[in-house]
C-alpha cells in the first residue's frame, strides 16, 4: 500500500504549536524543536495550516503570496531545515493549498482592480443590479458573497471574508498560475497538499440562487463538472509526476459525490475531508447544536466507511470544537474518553489525522467575552446576530460551543507559564486547564491518553488488518458503536462506549487492545472504553 495509506498524519496549526522568539505566535522553528515528539508518537504526515504570507485575516486562509513563508513564522531557510529535519525523521510534509480565494492584498487583485489590467479576470468582477449586489448569494461567514470595489464601482465575489476575493477559474491563465505554485513547493520537498474547500473551485453560474437559511446560491458552485476538470488537469499536470498525495477539504458532499472525487479511476484527488460525521451534533448549521447522539454519529461514519474504497478520517481540526468536550466527557471521563476517541480513529479504514492537542486531550476553552474572541467567521456571526438583536449571552454561548477558537488555543505543554507555548503575550489565550492537561505531565505517565496514541498508533502500524481491512457495521447505538475490521483469517471487532453506564455488549474474542488496560472482556464494556477483540476465522 503507498506511504499515504500506511502512515498517521498530524495536523498543525502554526500560530499555536509553539512560540520560539517570544512574539506570542506559533513558528517554524517551534515546529522544527518539537519533531521528535512527533516522531515518538508515531506520525508519518505532517500537514501545516499555512504559513505563507498573508494579512491574517482568517489567519492565513487568505494567501497575498504564495511563493514566501509569513514573517511571523521565520524564513524560507527556515522551512527548508523543517522539511530537511521532519525527512531524517520519516516525516513528510504536505502543505494546506488555498487556491479558491486569495488574499485582498495578493499583487494579482491589486492589479485586477483596474478594468483595464490583465489581471482583471483573475477575479469574478460584475456590475451591481438595482442599486445592490450582482445576485443573492450569502457566503460561509454570513452576509452577501459580493462586495463593491471603490476604484471600479463593480462587485467582487467572496465566497469567504471580503478580504479573501474567489478566484476565475474560467480564465485559463488562472490554472496556469496554480500549476506553478504547486511545482514550486513539490519541488521543494513537500509531499502533497491539504486542499482548502477544493470543490468550490469553479462557478457554473453566477444567477440568483434558491433562497436557503445558509449558502444561498451553493447549487451553483458546489461540485460542478467544472471542478472536476479543473482537478484532473491537476493531477495529471503536476501531482501524478511527483510522489505525493492529496487530501480534498470538500463542503456539502454525499458519499456518492466523494467517491467521485476521489476515485482512481477518475485521476482527481486521493482522498476527502467530508464533514457528515462532524454534522450529526448540529441543527442545519453548525451555530444551532443539538445533543451528540452517538447514534447519528456512528451511522454517519459508517456511510462513508462502506461509501468509499479509502478516506481521510478526523474527529477534530482547526475548524472545529474539540473532539473531546464534544463527544466525550472532558470532565469526569477526560481520561477514559480521551483514549476511546484515539482507539475509535485510529482503527477505521481510511488515513487517521491527529489535531495537534487532541493526542492530550485538549479541551474548548469557554470563552467569557468577545474581545478574548479573535475568529474572523466569530466576529462576523457575533456581528451579524448583533445587528438582528440577538442577545451578548445568546451569542457568546454559540460562540463558545460552535467557534473555530475554540481549537485554536495555543498547545499545553507544561505547567509553566502559558503552558510553555510562548515567553511573551500569546497571540489567544491560554486555555486555564493546562496545569490538568498538558504534554509534559503526560509524558510522565504510562496510563495517560498521550501514550494511549502511542500504543494504538504502534498497533496499526503492525497490523495490516487495522490497516487494510474492510469495514462491516455492527451497531450504531444510542451508546456503543461496534464494527468489524476483516483481512484474511483475521476479524477484528472494535466496540467503544459513548456513555458513563457500564453497556452490556455481547462478543467473544481475544483482547487486543483496551483503553483500560484489562486483557479479558466479559461483554460488558466500562464507561466510555473502547476495546478491540480478536478472532480467527475461515479465510474467505
Ligand atoms: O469552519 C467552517 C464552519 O465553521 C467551515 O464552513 C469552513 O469555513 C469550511 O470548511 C472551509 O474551511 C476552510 O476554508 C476557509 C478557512 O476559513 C478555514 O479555516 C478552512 O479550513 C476559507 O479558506
Ligand atoms: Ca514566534
Amino acid at each position: 500500500m503507498p506511504w499515504w495509506k500506511d502512515s498517521v498524519a498530524y495536523q498543525i496549526y502554526p500560530r499555536s504549536f509553539q512560540d520560539t522568539n517570544g512574539d506570542g505566535i506559533g513558528d517554524l522553528p517551534g515546529i522544527r524543536l518539537r519533531l521528535p515528539l512527533l516522531r515518538d508518537l508515531g506520525i508519518g504526515i505532517l500537514w501545516l495550516s499555512p504559513v505563507y504570507a498573508s494579512p491574517n485575516d482568517d489567519n492565513g486562509y487568505d494567501i497575498s503570496d504564495y511563493r514566501s513563508i509569513h514573517p511571523d513564522f521565520g524564513t524560507m531557510e527556515d522551512m527548508r531545515a523543517l522539511i530537511r529535519d521532519a525527512q531524517s525523521m520519516g516525516i513528510r510534509i504536505i502543505m494546506d493549498l488555498v487556491i479558491n480565494h486569495t488574499s485582498d492584498e495578493h499583487p494579482w487583485f491589486q492589479a485586477s482592480r483596474d478594468p483595464d489590467s490583465p489581471y482583471r479576470d483573475y477575479y469574478i468582477w460584475k456590475p451591481g443590479k438595482n442599486g445592490g449586489p450582482p445576485n443573492n448569494w450569502t457566503g460561509f461567514f454570513a452576509g452577501s458573497t459580493w462586495d463593491k470595489d471603490d476604484r471600479s464601482g463593480t462587485y467582487y465575489l467572496h465566497l469567504f471574508s471580503r478580504k479573501q476575493p474567489d478566484l476565475n477559474y474560467r480564465n485559463p491563465k488562472v490554472l496556469a498560475e496554480v500549476l506553478d505554485i504547486m511545482r514550486f513547493w513539490l519541488d521543494m520537498g513537500i509531499s502533497g497538499f491539504r486542499c482548502d474547500v477544493i470543490n468550490v473551485l469553479f462557478k457554473s453560474s453566477l444567477e440568483d440562487g434558491r433562497k436557503k437559511l445558509i449558502l444561498t446560491g451553493s447549487e451553483h458552485y458546489l461540485s460542478q463538472e467544472g471542478t472536476h476538470e479543473l482537478l484532473r488537469r491537476m493531477r495529471s499536470e503536476v501531482w501524478s509526476r511527483y510522489d505525493c498525495f492529496t487530501v480534498g477539504e470538500t463542503v456539502f458532499v454525499s458519499p456518492k459525490q466523494g467517491r467521485d472525487l476521489c476515485d482512481p479511476s477518475r485521476g482527481e484527488l486521493d482522498m476527502i475531508f467530508s464533514f457528515e460525521h462532524m454534522e450529526t451534533d448540529q441543527f442545519f448549521v453548525k451555530w444551532f447544536k443539538r445533543r451528540f447522539r452517538p447514534a447519528n454519529f456512528g451511522r454517519a461514519l459508517a456511510a462513508w466507511q462502506t461509501g468509499l474504497a479509502w478516506n481521510a478520517n478526523y474527529f477534530e481540526n482547526h475548524d472545529q470544537p474539540r473532539s473531546i468536550t464534544r463527544f466525550g466527557n472532558d470532565q469526569a471521563y477526560h481520561k477514559e474518553s480521551g483514549k476511546m476517541l484515539a482507539l475509535l480513529l485510529l482503527s477505521l479504514r481510511g488515513t487517521p489525522f491527529i489535531y495537534q492537542g487532541q493526542e492530550i486531550g485538549m479541551t474548548n476553552y469557554a470563552f467569557r467575552d468577545i474581545r478574548e474572541v479573535k475568529d474572523v467567521e466569530s466576529l462576523r456571526i457575533n456581528a451579524f446576530l448583533r445587528a438582528k438583536g440577538v442577545p451578548t449571552r445568546i451569542r457568546m454561548r454559540l460562540i463558545r460551543t460552535a467557534g473555530r477558537d475554540t481549537a485554536r488555543t495555543p498547545m499545553q505543554w507544561n505547567r509553566e507559564k502559558n503552558a510553555g507555548f510562548t515567553t511573551g503575550n500569546p497571540w489567544l489565550l491560554v486555555n486555564p486547564d493546562y496545569t490538568r492537561v498538558n504534554y509534559e505531565d503526560q509524558l510522565k505517565d504510562p496510563e495517560s491518553i498521550l501514550f494511549f496514541y502511542r500504543s494504538m498508533i504502534a498497533l496499526r502500524r503492525s497490523n495490516t488488518t487495522l490497516k487494510d481491512g474492510s469495514f462491516l457495521l455492527r451497531q450504531a447505538g444510542h451508546r456503543v458503536f461496534s464494527f468489524d475490521r476483516v483481512k484474511d483469517s483475521e476479524k477484528l471487532t472494535v466496540l467503544v462506549n459513548f456513555s458513563a453506564a457500564r453497556v452490556k455488549a455481547m462478543h467473544s474474542g481475544s483482547v487486543m487492545i483496551s483503553t483500560y488496560g484489562r486483557d479479558i472482556y466479559d461483554g460488558v464494556l466500562l464507561p466510555y472504553e473502547g476495546i478491540i477483540l480478536r478472532n480467527e476465522v475461515a479465510s474467505l
